[in-house]
């Protein structure tokens, strides 16, 4: 997963999210934070997903053990979990990602429900993840003590809700490249403890921005974002000289 290169989906259409899973990404992620993916979508779009080229990620609403166990149940690899205000929240999450002794995931594959197999408890322990999205101020405080949680595989930046926790515009969270900057602190977190460093960029532009820095792991685009870049380029390339 590092470096890689997803895709964020804002949609809930089965059909659309299988043809993103064959399109080159590296991983897709189903967002049920900002998107519509509801328990019954995750369903749908996780038994579509079973067997695509990629694995998908699921972005869960919230610190919420019930849906990083969905998430995981429906065979996702991993629980994107977002708004995590510190060491103490991450516990939890990392905790509702594993099953006992080492957390208190509750078992209820989704796969059976389909006539797949579903995978053993350490097996899933093993391949699925936890990843704990740093978006607020108190979890970049806390970032190196939660890369260091046992059960917590991946930190994930979001620019835009840190950039609005801290205070600062989303360009001069990226851009900033002072000894101690937000960002460096989560890269040298993530290299200092082992766990993958990731974060949502949207545009080429921020995906640059975010490699420089060192995270690899980006969401480089969405389904909306191609879908009107396809559009403009149609509508260019029939019509060359109407463009505004
Ligand atoms: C953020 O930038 O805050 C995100 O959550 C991106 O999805
Ligand atoms: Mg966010």
């Amino acid at each position: 997963m590092d470096p890689s290169r997803g895709v964020w989906t804002a949609t809930a259409d089965v059909d659309l999210v299988l043809r993103l899973a064959a399109s080159g990404f590296d991983w897709v992620a189903l967002d049920a934070q900002h998107g519509p993916v509801d328990r019954a979508a995750l369903h749908a779009l996780a038994r579509a997903l079973h067997g695509a080229p990629v694995p998908f990620l699921v972005r869960v609403p919230g610190v919420d053990p019930a849906w990083i166990g969905a998430a995981l149940d429906a065979g996702a690899l991993a629980a994107v979990v977002p708004s995590v205000t510190g060491t103490a929240q991450a516990e939890v999450v990392a905790r509702a990602a594993r099953y006992a002794p080492a957390g208190e995931r509750s078992w209820g594959p989704f796969p059976p429900m389909w006539g797949s197999l579903a995978p053993e408890p350490a097996t899933a322990d093993a391949a699925q993840q936890c990843w704990v999205m740093v978006e607020t101020a108190g979890a970049l405080t806390d970032v190196d003590d939660i890369a260091a949680l046992a059960g917590v595989d991946g930190l994930f930046v979001g620019p835009l809700d840190l950039a609005l926790s801290l205070g600062v515009p989303v360009d001069a969270l990226l851009d900033d490249t002072t000894p101690g900057n937000p960002l460096s602190r989560v890269v040298e977190a993530g290299r200092r403890h082992g766990v993958l460093v990731g974060a949502f960029a949207g545009t080429p532009g921020n995906v640059a921005r975010l490699r420089a820095h060192g995270i690899g792991c980006l969401a480089v685009t969405t389904d909306a974002a191609l879908l009107a870049l396809g559009a403009a380029a149609v509508l260019a390339a029939v019509d060359p000289d109407q463009q505004d």
